[in-house]
């Protein structure tokens, strides 16, 4: 009987609700390289460049386009029904999971509708564009915004929380990402390392896939809600 479940969902969660992957031929990185766009060097060296880049992302996020899609709302589901622990990792920046009703969320790689000041280290919410002209509603200072995003080389937001649950939960499922990304790809490791049984519902095969003690290929708004119900008929 499982009664712990964490959950990591990738990129491919959001594919269908038209938000471009990472990885793909023409995906994200397709047009840019990603230490121009995706580490604390790149920021400092073109800090105009990392801003358009994300500036871009929040403004096709709140688009009325952008919509939470089958998959988001069966995690949802789940949480609300399943009668023991569910804790959702996600590596996406988007909303997309809080839209659907996930509460139980971590966003280890950060918010695109957050900005952190570099000076002052306070967190606000953003809709807005951000340039080098921002300017930080707490301390003033100017240049000193950047997106809430975990760059390359850059820690991972709530590990500790992350991890103890990845040591106690007896069910590990991992949904749209490629395993390319550590931490998180280090992930099914810990977890069946400890134990747990690991599934991967994803497009195609992972990095990681044979590690996993079963995989399902195929579409997220269509498995993912099938393996929810299985779950919560269980
Ligand atoms: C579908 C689908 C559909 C499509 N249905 N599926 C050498 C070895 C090991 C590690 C390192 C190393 N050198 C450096 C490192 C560490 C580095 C790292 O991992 N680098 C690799 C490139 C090797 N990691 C870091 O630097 C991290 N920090 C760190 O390690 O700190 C130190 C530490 C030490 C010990 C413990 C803890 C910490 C930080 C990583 C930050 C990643 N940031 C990014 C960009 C910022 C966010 C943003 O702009 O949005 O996060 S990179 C990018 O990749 C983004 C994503 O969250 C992340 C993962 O991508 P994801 O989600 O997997 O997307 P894709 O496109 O790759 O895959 C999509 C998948 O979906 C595919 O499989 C499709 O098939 C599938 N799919 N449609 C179902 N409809």
């Amino acid at each position: 009987m499982v009664s712990k479940v964490v959950i990591l969902t990738g990129a491919g969660v959001s594919a269908e609700s038209g938000i471009q992957t990472f990885r793909a031929a023409d995906g994200l990185w397709h047009n840019h390289r990603i230490e121009e766009v995706a580490s604390p060097e790149g920021f400092t060296k073109d800090p105009a460049l990392v801003h358009q880049f994300y500036n871009d992302r929040r403004r096709q996020l709140l688009s009325a386009d952008i919509n939470e899609n089958a998959a988001h709302v069966a995690l949802a589901k789940l949480e609300q029904h399943f009668a023991g622990e569910v804790l959702l990792v996600t590596q996406n920046i988007d909303d997309l999971h809080e839209r659907a009703g996930s509460t139980q969320l971590v966003h280890m790689h950060g918010e695109l509708l957050k900005k952190r000041c570099l000076g002052c280290e306070q967190i606000t919410a953003v809709t807005d564009d951000l340039s080098v002209e921002s300017v930080c509603e707490y301390c003033n200072s100017t240049a000193q915004l950047r997106p809430h995003i975990v760059w390359f080389g850059e820690m991972p937001l709530q590990m500790p929380r992350i991890e103890k649950a990845l040591l106690q939960c007896d069910l590990f499922v991992s949904i749209g990402t490629s395993g390319n990304v550590y931490p998180a790809a280090g992930y099914v490791q810990l977890a069946a390392g400890n134990g747990a049984e690991t599934l991967e519902l994803n497009l195609e095969a992972s990095a990681t896939n044979s590690l996993f003690d079963q995989c399902r290929l195929g579409l997220a708004s269509k498995l993912v809600p099938e393996w929810v119900e299985e779950l919560l008929s269980q």
